[in-house]
C-alpha cells in the first residue's frame, strides 16, 4: 500500500489553513484572500518560510524564544521526558521530579520572597489564575469587598475573560462585552505619547497618582490589586519613566493593594535582568510568567507568589480550588528546566543587560537622528523605534496612513520580522542574536524606515 502522497505545497497549506483555521486577532477573509505566510524552519535567529525566504526574526516569535530557535537539548530533553513519563497529574497528591525540580530552579532566579508557583498552559490563564486568588485571599482576610483589580491603558494581559478583562487596548472589549466587573482601568506611563509638557519624571509621577485616585475615588476598601507589565509590550514597548515604580509601589503599600507584576514578556532576561521586577526595583505579591519561561519551545506559565499570599497558601488548611490537567505539566517543566539552566550556562541575562543588549540599544539609537522616528527607546533585548510625522511636537501620522504598517510591510518584505503596534516599531530578538546580526537588523531596519518615508510622500 502506498501512502496517500501529501501536498505540502505553499499554496496547498494555504488553502487549508484558510478554509480551517480562524487566526488570532486577524480579519479572516482578509488573510484568506492573500494567503498566510508559511513559515518551515528556524535556525537561531533565522526563520525559514515554505518559499525559502529567510527573515530575521526581531520579534523572537512573539517576545518569547528567548534562547533562540534549534536548540537540540531543549527537544532532547522533551524526548526523554516523554518516553520516561509523558504526562501525570498533580491534583490527587502526586508529583514528579519536572516540577518539583521547576518550582526550585525558579526560586533561584525569582526576585526574593517569590517562591511558591502555580503553574499553566499560557500567560492568559495565568493571569486568571492571580485574579482567583486575589478573591481568595480578600476573602480569607475577612474583606469581601476588597476586590477591584487597577489596570492601565496600553496593558496586554491576555484573552481569556478574566485576561481580556485586565487589557487596556480597548479593541480587546466590545466583541465579547468585557470588561467584566471588578476591573478598573487608568492611565499608562506612555510620556512619549501622553506626557505633553510635562518632564518624564513628573509625568512618571502623574501616571503612578493615577492609580491613587481611582483607589481613593473607589474606595480602598474596595481596592485588592494592581496590575501592571514591568514594559507594556504589545501596547508599543512603553518603558516608564524612572519615577513609575518607585510610587506605584508607595501607593500599593500604602493602601493596603497587593501588586501584580505580569513578567510574561519583560521576564526571563528580556530587560537585562532576570525580571523586569529586578530592573524596576519592583517587590511583587504576584508574577505571572510565561513565553521565555520554556522560550516558547512548548506552552507554559507560572505564576510566582510572595509575601503574605503565599503565607495564606501556604497555611490555609483547606484545598485551594483550583488547577489544570495540565498544571506542571511533565515535559513542559522538563524543557522549562533546561531552558532555565541554559540561560545561566550561557550567560544570557548578563548578556543581555551587560554586551549584546547594551550594543543592540547603541546602534538602535542611530536611528533617531531619521527623519520619520520620533524617539528610539529601549532597554536589555526590548526595543521600540516610533515613527512621527512631526518630531518637535511629538505628532503621529493620520492613523489612516497606516506608518506603522507601511514600515512592517517593508520589513517582511526586506528579510527582518519587525512588528507595528500603531506606528510604533518594536523588536524583541533572540538574547542569543550576534553582533553581526544586530548590525544586519538596525542596518534593515533603517532601509525600511527610508521606504517608508519615501511611501509617505515626506
Ligand atoms: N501578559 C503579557 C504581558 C503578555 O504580553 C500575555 C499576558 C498573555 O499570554 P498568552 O500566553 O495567553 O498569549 C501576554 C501575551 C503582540 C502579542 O501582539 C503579545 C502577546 C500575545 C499575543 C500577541 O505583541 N503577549
Amino acid at each position: 500500500m502506498t501512502a496517500t502522497p501529501v501536498n505540502n505545497t505553499t499554496a496547498a497549506i494555504q488553502a487549508d489553513d484558510a478554509r480551517h483555521h480562524l487566526h488570532p486577532f486577524t480579519d479572516h477573509a482578509g488573510l484568506a484572500a492573500k494567503g498566510a505566510r508559511v513559515i518551515s524552519s528556524a535556525e537561531g535567529v533565522w526563520l525559514t518560510d515554505s518559499e525559502g525566504n529567510r527573515l530575521l526574526d526581531g520579534m523572537s516569535g512573539l517576545w518569547s524564544v528567548n534562547v533562540g530557535y534549534g536548540r537540540r537539548e531543549l527537544a532532547d530533553v522533551a524526548h526523554a521526558q516523554l518516553m520516561e513519563l509523558p504526562y501525570y497529574n498533580t491534583f490527587f497528591q502526586t508529583t514528579h521530579e519536572p516540577v518539583a525540580r521547576l518550582g526550585a530552579k525558579l526560586a533561584e532566579v525569582t526576585p526574593r520572597g517569590v517562591d511558591l508557583f502555580v503553574y499553566g498552559n499560557s500567560g492568559s490563564d495565568a493571569n486568571d489564575t492571580i485574579v482567583k486568588l486575589v478573591r481568595l485571599f480578600w476573602n480569607a482576610q475577612g474583606r469581601p469587598r476588597k476586590k477591584t483589580i487597577i489596570s492601565r491603558s496600553y496593558a496586554y494581559h491576555g484573552v481569556t475573560m478574566a485576561a481580556a478583562s485586565l487589557s487596556g487596548l480597548t479593541a480587546m472589549h466590545p466583541q465579547f462585552d468585557l470588561p467584566m466587573p471588578g476591573v478598573a482601568h487608568v492611565a499608562g506611563p506612555y510620556w512619549y505619547g501622553d506626557g505633553g509638557d510635562m518632564s518624564p519624571d513628573a509625568f512618571g509621577i502623574w501616571a503612578a497618582r493615577q492609580v491613587e485616585r481611582k483607589i481613593l475615588e473607589l474606595g480602598a476598601g474596595n481596592v485588592g490589586a494592581f496590575i501592571g507589565e514591568p514594559i507594556q509590550g504589545a501596547g508599543g514597548v512603553i518603558i516608564p519613566p524612572a519615577t513609575y515604580w518607585p510610587e506605584i509601589q508607595r501607593i500599593c503599600r500604602e493602601h493596603d493593594v497587593l501588586l501584580i507584576a505580569d513578567e510574561v514578556i519583560c521576564g526571563f532576561g528580556r530587560t537585562g535582568n532576570w525580571f523586569g521586577s529586578d530592573t524596576f526595583g519592583i517587590t511583587p505579591d504576584f508574577m505571572t510568567m510565561a513565553k521565555g519561561l520554556t522560550s516558547s519551545y512548548i506552552p507554559m506559565s507560572a505564576v510566582g507568589i510572595g509575601g503574605r499570599v503565599k503565607d495564606l497558601l501556604m497555611n490555609m488548611g483547606e484545598e485551594v480550588v483550583h488547577g489544570y490537567t495540565y498544571s506542571g505539566h511533565p515535559v513542559a517543566a522538563a524543557v522549562a528546566v533546561r531552558n532555565i539552566e541554559i540561560m545561566q550556562e550561557e550567560g544570557l541575562v548578563e548578556r543581555a543587560g551587560h554586551d549584546i543588549g547594551p550594543y543592540l540599544q547603541a546602534r538602535l539609537r542611530e536611528l533617531a537622528s531619521h527623519p520619520l522616528v520620533g524617539e528610539v527607546r529601549g532597554i536589555g533585548m526590548i526595543a521600540a523605534i516610533e515613527i512621527v510625522e512631526h518630531k518637535p511636537s511629538r505628532a503621529h501620522f493620520d492613523p489612516k496612513r497606516g506608518a506603522g504598517m507601511i514600515c512592517r510591510n517593508h520589513s517582511f518584505a526586506n528579510g527582518l520580522v519587525m512588528r507595528a503596534v500603531r506606528d510604533t516599531m518594536v523588536l524583541a530578538p533572540p538574547l542569543t542574536i550576534t553582533r553581526a546580526e544586530v548590525d544586519i537588523l538596525v542596518e534593515t531596519a533603517a532601509r525600511c524606515l527610508d521606504l517608508t518615508q519615501r511611501d509617505l510622500g515626506r
